[in-house]
């Protein structure tokens, strides 16, 4: 990103006092996210900036105002429940002309938050603990925006967790071919086609009105949450781009794909991958007790299948992004989409491995 256009952007808002300095920040693998340092008279303000990614989202408009409408939702539930509005959701940063984002002269768009002070997110779990935590607080989000009228958000991505959808893009990859590396993948699409009848159960379920529709966030990963420093209480859900109608199992089942995972989503070395049991069970007790009760039976019987159809979908779209030529996913080394494929999928195994022991846990805390 070039240096004038970030500081032409951030002339842009409304911030407090003059930007002193500003630096690339977090580990997202879609948007450019800057942490923004303000002198005021007070002391130091600082801010998020996100240039949004304008090729993965091509209605920035009805994004924008998904999130504006869902975080003004959750900061008046939050002040009605006596929180704290600024620390507990997501706050937009008006541009000088009043709106919720700006559009540049490239054609990039971008949007300033409330930095949220004091809270620290995870690339990958410390302690069982911590994982509880986000559980409970992706629970607890699912049930505030349980009275969310979801036909008034816009999809952003189109079938984003249609999983049949996904593997039709990934046939289309591999019929493509792109980027003349098929050869390499031949034991991954083995793998895939193995599955292939499975890979409808949850939409089949929603049309079939077995699965309620929901207001859910869709990209449920670890490091999309703030935690005390301190207290490491989950404080604010974050990466609202996706928030959307979908499936609760879904949101269940992102967290678990890349929380749960013994190894990182991109190790190399897949014998290091497996679910842990300790975490998963941790995550389950976290996310049934945030939702409150909120789930209908068939949902929670359906949470270990989420977290399969969560891990094998998101295997599929690295793998289809490694056969196109790294254009979705960014990544920082070569092989890394093909890494993070096959890590997917052999955690999908694994879980295979210990299907009757993740039953027997969700049937523990139902
Ligand atoms: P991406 O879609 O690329 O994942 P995110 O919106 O998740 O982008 O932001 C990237 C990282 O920036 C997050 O993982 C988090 O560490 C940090 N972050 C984002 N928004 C805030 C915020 N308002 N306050 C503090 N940290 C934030
Ligand atoms: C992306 O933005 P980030 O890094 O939180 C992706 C998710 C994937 C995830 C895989 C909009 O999430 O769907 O599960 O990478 N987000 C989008 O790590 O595609
Ligand atoms: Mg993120």
């Amino acid at each position: 990103m070039r240096t004038e256009s970030i500081e032409g952007a951030l002339e842009c808002f409304q911030l407090e006092g003059m930007v002193s300095g500003y630096r690339s920040y977090g580990s997202g693998h879609i948007n450019s996210t800057f942490l923004v340092n303000c002198d005021t008279e007070k002391g130091r303000r600082r801010y998020i900036l996100q240039c949004m990614n304008k090729d993965i989202f091509q209605d920035i408009d009805g994004l924008m105002s998904n999130i504006a409408s869902v975080t003004e939702f959750l900061r008046k539930k939050i002040i009605a429940n006596h929180g704290d509005p600024e620390r507990e959701t997501l706050t937009l940063v008006k541009s000088v002309d009043g709106k919720s984002y700006v559009k540049d002269e490239e054609g990039n768009s971008w949007r300033v938050y409330l930095f949220v002070e004091d809270t620290i997110s995870f690339d990958v779990v410390e302690k069982p603990e911590d994982f509880y935590e986000s559980g409970y607080s992706f629970g607890h989000f699912q049930r505030l925006l349980s009275d969310y009228p979801a036909h008034t958000l816009t999809e952003t991505i189109p079938d984003f967790h249609n999983t049949s959808a996904r593997f039709r893009q990934l046939q289309e990859a591999v019929k493509n071919n792109k980027a003349g590396r098929l050869e390499e993948v031949k034991a991954e699409l083995d793998f895939v086609m193995a599955r292939k009848e499975e890979l409808g159960m949850a939409m089949n379920m929603l049309k079939e009105g077995k699965l309620p529709l929901r207001v859910t966030h869709n990209d449920t990963k670890l490091n999309n949450i703030l935690m005390d420093k301190d207290t490491r209480k989950g404080i604010c859900i974050i990466d609202l781009d996706t928030v959307m109608p979908g499936l609760s199992i879904h949101d269940f089942g992102d967290s678990i794909r890349f929380g749960a995972n013994t190894a990182e989503e991109d190790e190399p070395d897949t014998s290091k991958v497996a679910l842990s049991l300790p975490l998963f069970e941790a995550y389950v007790k976290g996310f049934l007790e945030g939702c409150e009760g909120s789930l209908t039976e068939a949902e929670v019987d359906m949470l270990p299948m989420g977290a399969k159809l969560m891990t094998i979908e998101c295997g599929m779209r690295f793998l289809a992004d490694y056969l196109n030529g790294d254009v979705y996913f960014k990544i920082h080394r070569e092989k890394q989409n093909l890494d993070r494929a096959r890590t997917q999928f052999a955690l999908v195994a694994d879980m295979e491995k210990k299907w009757e022991q993740m039953k027997a846990i969700v049937e523990k805390y139902r």
